[in-house]
């Protein structure tokens, strides 16, 4: 029978493909060794997931519950409708005839289109725009002292979901926009689920989570023409925090790099409230949770992150898939900074429960408590990416909640939204959210129950179920809330005194930077201000500046030709935190991106030397050039100069001197390419990339393409030798620093 042996072929297709998928899984056994691929270059598909299987897939009948795979999962060689029956054409419509109308009895038809128009639900509210990644955390156990919480022991390996994002654009803005980024991470640890739901930045806007709609619709596109899409930098936003300014800390990390990372695997998260832990002795303490990323903290400039959104909206996206699927895996250490869990909850003076507050790693140092490293990308972007809910309530026996009224307040919003956003309350059911902790919780029935309960005793006492299920003891790791004492008070709608300082930590987190990132968040400032309307806003936010620092006031009032308020509070005494700074450190060069830039004439064994002392660096390479012809057979091309834009590399290496191609406009013109021969897509390139303080390396024979990009060859990072695999290993170590930082200020490129 034809039909069985299509069936077959079927069959045997997708069992070569797992195989394919298994060797493609780092360290599984068979897979090949670990090594830094093309990102572009097509893969197989992923592999399958750890255990995330519906939680209940036995049908009501009781048959067919072979696992996920028999009920739930698309399998069969056959294409079916929702209920099974086989098709034998989806591509038109039954009609009275080839020319008649279209039956309404056709249930093929109603089916596919109602469930079609049924496949969007609402995007967060916030963070609608994100990308996320399976991994595994192990403890290190070295939290014993301080928390009992199951999965910080040593050795103890939790699978985990990372979700990280945007706050304000929509689902489909840009990934490289000025914004706070999202770093919620989902344990499924054996005790239950904990969600660590954090951020890039270490504090918030607000102070209570009553002011979270004021931001969020300040923030927000204006709702007449809904403009400007994912941006900050517009009238609304910074009449808000201009009038609110507990807001200042936190918009001046956003004004500051921290607001344009160069990666997702290249920030620190934060989980920003301070939390309580408790050992097992019942004894409690105040923590603060960091991540701290092993390929340190790195960010665009921001021309780089404009550009970006327009030449590839998906960046960060890309780059967390890429480098997981190229096998450099993310890692990040969790750290936590504990206190004592004094009556006053505050330290050294500083307010625990004021979230806009921190407390510098040089008062209080990060104890690093467990490795987190992203092994897999999610199999479906909606199963997963989108449908994943995360919660700040769902805690582990050994992690509890302090009285911030931030955190309060987020403790009643995440459950409610989910049951908008998931449309009803079993969203803990879909597969991405489902604990690996056994569940019996006598929550019955709702939109999309898919579990099928037996019992007949929802309800507890029963005796008719056996009196089961029962309640656990603290022995059995119940969860227990810490008997925290409440102070007598009276109802009052207010904050305590100690939240009313609104500048001393700005002027602490401006202190603690370099000059490179103060001159950038003078920079940021100018450009989001230059794009207020109103003069009465950009006034006001000057007169906030003023009291942060005079000099940040003065060259942000400079920029935008307005006078330089005078503070209205004595400037604020504040200790600079080096730990704020993220220059000065080396990290490791793997994973980044070096640009070959070659054309036809270039000499195909020094373009295979500088691929492999890139690759040998544990660094992607790709090979630039006029089209897409490979330049051997082993040398494929794969960006074009038409496709290249400099904001995609870290470094550029240059082989000779890329003659004019045809530009974007079809011609061929040497003469209008600047003051030599080159072409003007890769001096625009090098040009780009110089002043975005990267790296250079060059062969002498590129000399034509400096003078063309407006480079001086003298200047720091700028390397030209014969020994092209001498000059990408020291390019290597210049990325060790991010940037060539001496370069900056920037020089302008002018004729
Ligand atoms: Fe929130 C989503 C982080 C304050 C209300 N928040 C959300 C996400 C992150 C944060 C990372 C995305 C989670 C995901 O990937 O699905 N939010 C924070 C941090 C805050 C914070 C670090 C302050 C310290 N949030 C905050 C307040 C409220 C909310 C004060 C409301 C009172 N946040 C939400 C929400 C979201 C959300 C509306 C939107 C989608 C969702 O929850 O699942 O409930």
């Amino acid at each position: 029978n034809p039909v069985h042996k299509l069936v077959d072929a079927v069959a045997d297709a997708v069992s070569d493909r797992r195989d394919r998928d298994r060797s493609h899984v780092p360290g599984a056994p068979g897979a090949e060794p670990a090594q830094v691929a093309e990102p572009t270059e097509p893969r197989a598909p992923l592999p399958t997931k750890p255990d995330q299987g519906a939680p209940d897939t036995v049908s009501a009948t009781g048959r067919g519950g072979g696992g996920a795979a028999d009920v739930r999962a698309q399998n069969g060689g056959y294409l079916t409708t929702a209920q099974g029956a086989r098709l034998p054409d989806s591509d038109h419509s039954l009609k009275a005839g080839p020319r008649g109308p279209v039956l309404l009895q056709d249930h093929h038809l109603r089916e596919k289109i109602t469930h079609f128009d049924h496949e969007r639900i609402p995007e967060r509210v916030v963070h609608a725009r994100g990308a996320a990644a399976h991994g595994v955390f192990r403890g290190y156990g070295t939290a014993g002292a301080v928390t009992r919480a199951a999965f910080l022991a040593e050795g103890v390996e939790t699978p985990v979901f990372v979700r990280f994002s945007t706050v304000l654009g929509s689902r489909g803005s840009a990934d490289t926009v000025r914004d706070t980024r999202g770093f919620a991470t989902k344990f499924y640890t054996t005790d239950g689920v904990f969600d660590l739901v954090g951020n890039n930045i270490p504090v918030f806007f607000i102070q209570d989570a009553i002011k979270f709609p004021d931001v969020v619709h300040a923030a927000k596109p204006h709702p007449d023409r809904e403009i400007p899409q994912a941006q900050s930098a517009h009238d609304t936003f910074w009449d808000f925090v201009s009038l609110h300014t507990e807001a200042t800390h936190h918009t001046l990390w956003n004004m500051s790099d921290r607001g344009i990372p160069r990666s997702y695997r290249m920030m620190e998260g934060f989980g920003v409230h301070t939390f309580r832990l408790v050992n097992a002795e019942g004894a409690s303490a105040l923590v603060k949770f960091h991540w701290k990323p092993r390929l340190g903290v790195h960010s665009l400039v921001w021309e780089e992150a404009q550009l970006i959104a327009g030449m590839d909206p998906d960046f960060h996206r890309r780059d967390l898939a890429d480098a997981i699927e190229a096998g450099a895996l993310p890692q990040w250490e969790l750290g936590i900074q504990t206190f004592p869990d004094s009556p006053e909850q505050t330290f050294q003076g500083i307010d625990l429960l004021d979230p806009t507050k921190i407390v510098p790693e040089e008062l209080a140092p990060v104890q690093p408590v467990g490795l987190m490293t992203l092994t897999a990308n999610p199999t479906n972007f909606f199963a997963e990416t989108e449908q994943v809910a995360f919660h700040p309530g769902h805690l582990v026996p050994g992690i509890d909640i302090t009285d911030d009224p931030l955190l309060s307040g987020r403790l009643f919003s995440y459950l409610d939204t989910q049951i908008t956003r998931l449309g009803g309350p079993n969203f803990a059911q879909i597969p991405i959210n489902r604990t690996h902790a056994p569940v019996n919780d006598m929550l019955r029935d709702g939109f999309h129950q898919d579990a099928v309960h037996g019992g007949v005793a929802p309800y507890k006492p029963n005796s008719l179920d056996g009196g089961c299920p029962f309640f656990a003891g603290g022995t059995e790791h119940a969860y227990i809330e810490h008997p925290t004492p409440i102070a007598a008070a009276s109802k009052v709608r207010e904050a305590p005194a100690s939240f009313a300082d609104h500048f001393t930590q700005p002027r602490l987190f401006w202190l603690s930077l370099t000059s490179v990132e103060q001159q950038h968040v003078i920079a940021a400032y100018t450009f989001e201000l230059s794009k207020v309307y109103e003069p009465a806003i950009r006034e006001r936010t000057l007169g906030v500046l003023a009291n942060v620092d005079p000099t940040l006031c003065a060259e942000v009032a400079a920029g935008l030709g307005l006078p330089t308020p005078e503070p209205t509070v004595a400037l604020p005494q504040a200790e600079p935190s080096p730990a704020l700074s993220q220059l000065g450190a080396e990290w490791p060069a793997e994973g980044r991106v070096i640009g070959i830039v070659a054309d036809p004439t270039s000499d195909a064994g020094l373009v295979r030397e500088v691929r492999d002392a890139v690759r040998r660096a544990g660094m992607t390479a790709l090979v630039v050039a006029p089209t897409g012809a490979p330049l051997a057979d082993d040398l494929p091309v794969q960006r074009t100069f038409a496709a290249a834009r400099s904001v995609e590399f870290d470094a550029l290496v240059l082989l000779a001197t890329p003659a004019p191609g045809v530009d974007d406009h079809g011609a061929r013109d040497a003469k209008s390419n600047g003051p030599s021969a080159v072409d003007s897509r890769v001096a625009l390139l090098v040009n780009e990339a110089y002043r975005h303080a990267k790296p250079l390396g060059g062969h002498p024979g590129a000399r034509a393409v400096w003078t063309a990009a407006w480079v001086d060859p003298q200047a720091p990072g700028v390397l030209t030798g014969e020994d092209l695999a001498e000059v990408v290993a020291r390019l290597a170590g210049l990325l060790g620093a991010h940037r060539v930082w001496d370069r900056f200020p920037a020089p302008i490129a002018r004729p």
